[in-house]
């Protein structure tokens, strides 16, 4: 049964067939690695753009992640082919590409690491995949065990193609000296520059053992011949690699050892696999890790993750699957996406402020200079760029070069969440010239001023453009003209300035929180007086002026976003609330949870954008895209609706069980960006997990779990505890730390109470709220609820 093991910190999965693409990934720094669990690869490093050292044998792209990405029996891979030299028998770990009957099946991934053990016919194969903290490689351990009492005579061949890696050039041999498969390719170009620019690229990917091997091969077609990867013809009839190298033919490291192991004994090998820019990088690396200590690897690694990347929650629910998500797989993604930015040197700016916003209650530090880092980007007027470079070489790519309106909103968002965590009003007063502008302003003009920008971006009707799209990027036809406008734009930047005006007059700054309250205040009003449709709001009005996301829509005829950040913001009434709730039951929620819109678009809008051509029911055409998902779930829980935002949070978690885990495809591992949806379209593959783990989803999931269903924020000087438990649990316990404080916190339901009570150290405290929050003190609270 597939199930949680080692107290939630591991996964373990018995079937390879059972869900095929199912994967985890391991990350440092510099690099990622997905692994799904029959063995095929998708890893890229920074060089300091993203790269990748292994590929298809085709050119790829070379910097997307794909959604619901397809694996073939040439795709890149880890692989140990093991042959039985009496039989003949051929099986390979963990499972591609001979696709064997295994007697047995482990995939296990944990928080810093990735074994499987296998077992075919006597033999065990236990492997292990770990990276170390600061370089870009592979470390490898493999454990053959002969289970029978009789000796075996076997054959060990681990296979790692490389693929296509330049059609300029590329080769590859074995090295005596470095014991390594060595690859070779140069970078394709054709700018001279380039030829300088490139002259650091790592352009080799290697393989080195511990063991010189008894024979080796190089060039991939000779290692296939004509039986093909699931049979290869160089491992066919008792056969021996032929110590070849490959010219300009598709090269592959692949290592042969013949083993004679006796009845209950183990062989163990070592591995490191990954790109060098020349010899002496190998030879550096085989000394750190074939030489080294791999048990300090792994505890390095471990650290990395569990204390570099410490929550500041634990939880202990009766929900088994949620607590452990909550307390180890969820702190991780956040910590994944706030340490590396998603592994690019130029985030789009709401992708880097919000990934910091998840990162706060992890390490606030990160935070403060996410926000500081940002502003020095933004412009004399207030406009925040596209995206964010992280270093002077970087430069905006791709989607940063297409207009979009909504980034200072993630600005104002982000630094009132720091606030509220840390305490730390000093930042308020930090000093940051501007990207055209060499003078100084504090941090407070720089969020305002991003403020004042989005209230002078508006039309007519009050309503601000959308140009060529707000947090929906593929929204890009809406108002490319200049006319279009964003019904979500108008109540997040709304939301943004009541935030903010909150901040200022804390500040004592009356006159720009008054100005902030009375702008938040006429975009309701123009929210409610032309996007109102009568049962829900509009998403927003194209360039020819016509409203859409509405009733008389045929296809997107409603939309989550527009109805999630009306509550935030205060526009919807209780009559109207209590109608868009019945209309998102209706429309949008799924088994998989709550579609982005619905129906999903099967045509061109061409007054709405690239997302109409999306397949519908994939990505921002209408899945369950958890990071609207998770703006509705926050949504619920700032007005109230406790219940019905656990509901929606849940629903982004694989259950760990066989048939969830089979239909979403994935392991509960992570929360992926989208699973598809069109559920009342195409029922037949709802459900299907994008398995990306890159998503803004996880800090809006983080922050609701602590600030809201735990109810741990603070707030001034203080703190509010005013948890909004599931009403169908009995018991919570959980440890918060907060501004150097820990709180020990009990809940329970009884009868006969009337409302919920919260005690701090045995003294009731009606409003929930306490002063002053003392670092180092731990706070002892018991909150009674009614049943
Ligand atoms: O990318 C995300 C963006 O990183 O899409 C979100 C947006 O808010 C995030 O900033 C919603 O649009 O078609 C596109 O360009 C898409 O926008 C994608 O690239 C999308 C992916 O799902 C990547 O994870």
């Amino acid at each position: 049964m597939p199930s949680f093991i080692e107290n939630g910190t591991r996964f373990h999965l018995d079937d390879p067939k059972l869900a095929p693409n199912s994967a985890a990934y391991l990350w440092n720094r510099r690099m990622m690695i997905q692994m799904n669990c029959r063995g095929y690869a998708v890893s890229q490093y920074m060089d300091p753009e993203p790269r990748k050292y292994a590929h298809p044998p085709i050119m790829p792209g070379q910097i997307f992640m794909l959604p619901e990405q397809g694996y073939y029996p040439n795709h890149p891979g880890r692989f140990f082919y093991l042959r039985d030299n009496d039989s003949g028998a051929l099986f390979s770990a963990p499972y591609e590409p001979v696709r064997a009957d295994l007697d047995r099946f482990a995939f296990e991934p944990g928080l810093s690491d990735i074994r499987w053990l296998i077992e075919k016919d006597g033999v065990r194969v236990e492997l292990c995949l770990v990276l170390p903290v600061d370089d870009v490689a592979e470390l490898w351990t493999v454990k053959i065990t002969n289970t029978t009492a009789k000796r075996k005579s076997l054959s060990f061949v681990p296979f790692f193609p490389v693929g296509f890696m330049s059609w300029m050039n590329l080769g590859g041999h074995f090295d005596p000296a470095l014991n390594a498969v060595v690859c070779t390719s140069v970078t394709p170009y054709q700018k001279i520059e380039q030829y300088f620019k490139n002259q650091h690229l790592k352009d080799i990917t290697f393989l080195t053992a511990d063991r010189r091997p008894d024979h080796f091969e190089v060039a991939q077609q000779a290692f296939e011949g004509e039986g093909g990867l699931h049979a290869p013809s160089a491992l066919a009839d008792g056969g021996h690699l032929r110590g070849g190298e490959a010219y300009y033919e598709i090269p592959a490291c692949v290592m042969q050892w013949d083993l004679t192991i006796a009845g209950g004994a183990s062989e163990d090998f070592r591995f490191v696999f990954g790109p060098a820019k020349d010899k002496a990088e190998i030879a550096d690396l085989r000394a750190k890790y074939i030489d080294g200590d791999v048990e300090q690897v792994r505890r390095d690694a471990h650290a990395y993750v569990t204390e570099g990347g410490r929550s500041c929650l634990e939880i202990q629910s009766p929900d088994d699957t949620f607590n452990h998500f909550i307390n180890h797989w969820l702190p991780r993604q956040v910590f994944y996406h706030g340490d590396t930015n998603r592994l690019t040197t130029d985030p789009q700016t709401r992708n880097y402020l919000q990934d910091a916003l998840g990162v706060l209650f992890i390490r606030p530090q990160t935070t403060r200079e996410v926000i500081l880092h940002a502003v020095s980007q933004q412009h004399v007027s207030g406009k925040m760029p596209d995206g964010i470079l992280l270093r002077p070489d970087a430069e905006l790519k791709y989607i940063n070069q297409v207009p979009h309106t909504d980034h200072g909103v993630w600005l104002a968002i982000t630094v009132k969440a720091y606030l509220d965590e840390t305490g730390d009003h000093s930042i308020l007063d930090e000093q940051v010239a501007w990207t055209d502008d060499p003078t100084p302003a504090t941090i407070r003009e720089h969020v305002t001023r991003a403020l004042r920008f989005l209230a002078a971006a508006v039309d007519e009707r009050g309503l601000p453009y959308i140009e060529q799209g707000d947090w929906c990027d593929p929204m890009n036809m809406v108002g490319y003209k200049g006319k279009g406008v964003s019904g979500w734009l108008a109540e997040a930047s709304s939301y943004a300035m009541s935030l903010w005006s909150k901040v200022c007059a804390a500040e004592g700054d009356e006159e720009t929180a008054s100005w902030l309250k009375s702008e938040a205040a006429a975009l309701v009003d123009s929210i409610n007086r032309h996007l109102w449709d009568g049962d829900w709001y509009g998403r927003g009005i194209t360039d020819d002026g016509v409203v859409f996301g509405i009733s008389t829509d045929k296809e997107g005829r409603i939309f989550l976003n527009a109805q999630s950040w009306a509550l935030l913001c205060g526009a919807a009434d209780d009559d109207r609330k209590a109608r868009m709730l019945t209309a998102i039951d209706e429309q949008l929620v799924t088994p998989f949870g709550v579609e982005i819109h619905a129906p999903s678009f099967t045509a061109m809008r061409e007054d709405i954008g690239r997302l109409t051509q999306k397949w519908p029911g994939a990505a921002e055409n209408g899945a369950v895209y958890n990071h609207a998902a998770a703006f509705y779930a926050a949504s619920l829980y700032h007005v109230g609706e406790g219940d019905r935002g656990f509901q929606v949070l849940r629903a982004m978690l694989t259950d760990p069980e066989r048939a969830d885990i089979a239909t979403r495809g994935q392991l509960p591992l992570y929360i992926p960006n989208y699973y598809r949806g069109a559920y009342r379209q195409f029922p037949r593959t709802a459900g299907r997990s994008s398995n990306l783990f890159n998503t803004g989803t996880v800090a809006w999931v983080y922050r609701a779990v602590i600030e809201q269903l735990c109810g741990v924020r603070g707030e001034g000087d203080g703190a509010v505890i005013a948890p909004q438990v599931p009403s169908s649990w009995q018991t919570l316990n959980f440890t918060r730390r907060l501004r150097g404080a820990t709180f020990n916190v009990v809940f329970s339901r009884e009868d006969g109470l009337a409302k919920q009570i919260v005690e701090i150290d045995g003294q009731c405290v009606e409003s929930g709220r306490l002063a002053a929050i003392e670092a180092g003190r731990i706070y002892e609270v018991r909150v009674r609820s009614p049943r």
